[in-house]
């Protein structure tokens, strides 16, 4: 298999299915494409998929694009590695925060890029942002509470992958959790993306 992904720095959607493939066990080989965001970049990526985007995963003669569709092929192809959890609340409601993620949250996203090789700064933030911080808090807490944790659903899921990207805007751009209604869970959940062995190797070779 091969996962190409766009630049390491800051491709916050190849990071998500990178680290489900990482989780699967299985060896893969990864192409980065350097994102340029110019008409080179447009011919590289349309010559692997027909969305022209980044990240794009090659089983044989298949090409799958969309990080969301990524992990959820990833999730059948390696059943074992038990990508979504086995309880069908809990794989139900870690399948709407991923899709709450991959579709929403749009204030935080254009605010806030994934920056791994920025220092943490501070930044002030509009409302629409705040309001989106809010209701992350709200949602972390609310499946932590349920299920228990460490991760969003019980143990780490494609989920977790999801909002791993999310952790690093929090750090890079220095928000207190705090401040958006968190009692500390959400924070500590945050920190636990953060240290994930698999992150920090996509993070070692960013800035590498
Ligand atoms: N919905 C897509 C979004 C993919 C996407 O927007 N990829 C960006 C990089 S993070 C890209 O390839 N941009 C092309 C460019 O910058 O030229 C997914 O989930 O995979």
């Amino acid at each position: 298999m091969e996962l190409i992904i766009g630049t390491r720095r800051w491709s916050t959607w190849s990071l998500r299915p990178w680290l489900a493939l990482r989780k699967t066990g299985a060896s893969f080989i990864e192409t980065e494409v350097e994102l340029r965001r110019g008409e080179a970049t447009k011919a590289d990526l349309a010559a692997h998929a027909p969305s022209g985007l980044a990240p794009v995963l090659k089983d044989g003669d298949l090409a799958i694009w969309d990080s969301l569709a990524i992990c959820e092929y990833l999730a059948e192809r390696f059943p074992a590695a038990g990508l979504w959890p086995a309880d069908p609340a809990a794989r139900a409601q870690a399948r709407a925060a991923a899709a709450q993620m991959h579709s929403g949250f749009t204030a935080l996203r254009g605010e806030c890029p994934m920056a791994l090789d920025q220092p943490p700064q501070t930044k002030a933030l509009s409302p629409e942002t705040q309001e989106d911080i809010r209701k992350l808090v709200r949602l972390w807490r609310e499946l932590l509470d349920r299920f228990g944790g460490p991760f969003l659903a019980g143990p780490w899921s494609i989920a977790d992958a999801f909002f791993t990207p999310v952790a690093t805007r929090l750090r890079t751009y220095g928000v207190d959790l705090a401040d958006y209604g968190d009692d500390g869970q959400a924070a500590a959940y945050a920190d636990r993306l953060l240290q994930d062995p698999d992150f920090l190797a996509w993070e070692a070779a960013a800035q590498g």
